[in-house]
C-alpha cells in the first residue's frame, strides 16, 4: 500500500484554509493589544494633562497668601497685648511699632502732607488703607491723638454726583457721619476728597480738592498671633 493517506500527507503543516484562520486570529489579537496600548497611552496623557493643569491651579492660587506672609514680614517690630478668651490658639492681638490700637484695628497717622491718591497709595504699600470711620467711638478715638493744627485723609471720597464710598466698600451710613456744620459744601464744584480737622470749635469733617496736599491715617486689621 504505497498510496498515500490524503489525512497524513500535510501532517504538520494545517491545511490553507486553517492557516489563513489562525493569521487572522493572531493579527486581531495583535491590533487588539495595539488599541489597548493606545487607550492606556491616552489615559495616561489625560493623567500628564489634568496633574499639570491641578499644579498651576494651585500655583496660582497660593500667590495671594505667599504675597501677605511678606507683607507681614515687612513689620519687623509688632507691640502685642493678650487676648482675653476670643480663640484658644490666637491669644495676641499686635499692632506694627507706631501704629495705635482700637478694637479690631491699627491706626497709623502719617505727618507728610500728600494728595488723596498718594496718601491712600502709602496705606496701602503698609497693607492698609485710609481710616474708614463708623461710629461715635472711631471718630472720638482718633481725633483725640491728632493735631488740631492740622487735616488729615480718611477714606471716604465721590467719585461722582455725591455718591460717598469708602475705600474699604463698606457701606456709607449717612446716620453715621460726622461732617461740619454746612459740610460737604462742594466748594466751586471741586471737592471730591475728605478730611477730618478742627477749623474752629470742633473736630469734623470737610470735603476738599483730592490734589490737596495734607496729612493723613491709616488703618489695617489687628494681627492675630
Ligand atoms: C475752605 C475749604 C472748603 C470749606 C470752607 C469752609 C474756603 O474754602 O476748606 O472745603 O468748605 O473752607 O469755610
Ligand atoms: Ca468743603
Amino acid at each position: 500500500m504505497n498510496k498515500l493517506d490524503s489525512s497524513d500527507m500535510d501532517a504538520d503543516s494545517p491545511p490553507a484554509s486553517q492557516k489563513k484562520t489562525m493569521c487572522h486570529e493572531s493579527c486581531h489579537r495583535f491590533s487588539k493589544l495595539l488599541l489597548t496600548s493606545f487607550i492606556i497611552l491616552l489615559l495616561l496623557l489625560k493623567m500628564l494633562f489634568s496633574v499639570s493643569l491641578i499644579t498651576l491651579f494651585k500655583q496660582h492660587t497660593q500667590l495671594p497668601d505667599e504675597k501677605a506672609i511678606t507683607k507681614e514680614l515687612n513689620y519687623t517690630d509688632l507691640e502685642c497685648t493678650k487676648q482675653h478668651s476670643l480663640s484658644k490658639d490666637k491669644v495676641w492681638s499686635c499692632c506694627p511699632k507706631h501704629w495705635k490700637p482700637f478694637r479690631f484695628h491699627c491706626y497709623f497717622t502719617s505727618n507728610d502732607s500728600a494728595s488723596w491718591s498718594e496718601s491712600e497709595e502709602k496705606c496701602s504699600s503698609m497693607g492698609a488703607h485710609l481710616m474708614v470711620i463708623h461710629s461715635q467711638e472711631e471718630q472720638d478715638f482718633i481725633t483725640k491723638i491728632l493735631d488740631p493744627k492740622a487735616a488729615y485723609y480718611i477714606g471716604l471720597l465721590d467719585p461722582g454726583h455725591r455718591q460717598w464710598r469708602w475705600v474699604d466698600q463698606t457701606p456709607y451710613n449717612e446716620s453715621a457721619t460726622f461732617w461740619h456744620p454746612s459740610e460737604p459744601n462742594n466748594d466751586k464744584n471741586n471737592e471730591k476728597c475728605v478730611v477730618v480737622n478742627h477749623p474752629s470749635s470742633s473736630w469734623g469733617w470737610n470735603d476738599i480738592p483730592c490734589s490737596s496736599k495734607e496729612n493723613s491715617v491709616c488703618q489695617m486689621k489687628k494681627i492675630y498671633l
